[in-house]
């Protein structure tokens, strides 16, 4: 079994991060997207849509997009669960990671798809207009967010799970996309502090 990723790239931190908190060893692959690695015949044939990461099976069955690859993890190694227990407890994790991956960190990423310059042979075409829409959207993604973590410790309940993951991914991928850090919402920083703090955030 293997990833192929980017490293530094958001969506495989989203599942470095996810593999960490299950204290989960997978071989992994580099590949330089910006390169354009991603592009090449044997990559595209794992993954013809030319993302990563991709998870690379023993027997060359092939999983690509970021919460699939999580969720097959938590079907082999279901403790700690980050896709939350019991009928309501899974189906909020599913709303909230829903609404940061929809929401939150497709918002960043438009910006900084859309913006930064480093992007412009990656995402074609570059539409400015959509890049600077994103970026009052990340804004109320935020206010949501920091409402929410008025009462509460994680993001869907009280305990830690893949939504969280995404929206820490998120915001840190915030800073690359030149946006300011959520610096006017209390509990945000509070709940990111903490999120951050864990081992699994090095990633
Ligand atoms: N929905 C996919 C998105 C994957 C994705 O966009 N990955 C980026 C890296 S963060 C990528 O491969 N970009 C290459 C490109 O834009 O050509 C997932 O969740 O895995």
């Amino acid at each position: 079994m293997r990833i192929i990723e980017t490293r530094k790239a958001p969506n495989p931190r989203r599942v470095g991060i996810f593999l960490a908190e299950k204290g989960l060893e997978v071989p992994r692959e580099e590949r330089n997207l910006m390169a354009g690695d991603l592009k090449s015949d044997d990559f595209s044939a794992l993954n013809p849509r030319q993302r990563v990461p991709v998870l690379v099976l023993d027997d060359g069955r092939v999983i690509a997009e970021s919460v699939a690859i999580c969720r097959y993890f938590e079907e082999v190694c279901p403790e700690p669960a980050l896709f939350g227990t019991g009928s309501f407890g899974k189906a909020e994790v599913e709303m909230w990671n829903r609404r940061m991956e929809l929401g939150l960190f497709n918002a960043v990423a438009s910006v900084f798809r859309h913006l930064h310059p480093k992007m412009a042979h990656l995402e074609v075409p570059q539409v400015e207009v959509w890049g600077q829409t994103n970026k009052d959207k990340v804004q109320l993604e935020l206010a949501h967010l920091d409402e929410r973590l008025a009462d509460s410790a994680f993001i869907a309940g009280d305990h830690y799970s893949i939504a969280d993951i995404t929206a820490l991914v998120a915001i840190d991928f915030m800073k690359p996309a030149g946006l300011r850090a959520p610096d006017t919402f209390g509990n945000v920083l509070r709940w990111h502090r903490e999120v951050s703090s864990r081992p699994s955030a090095a990633v």
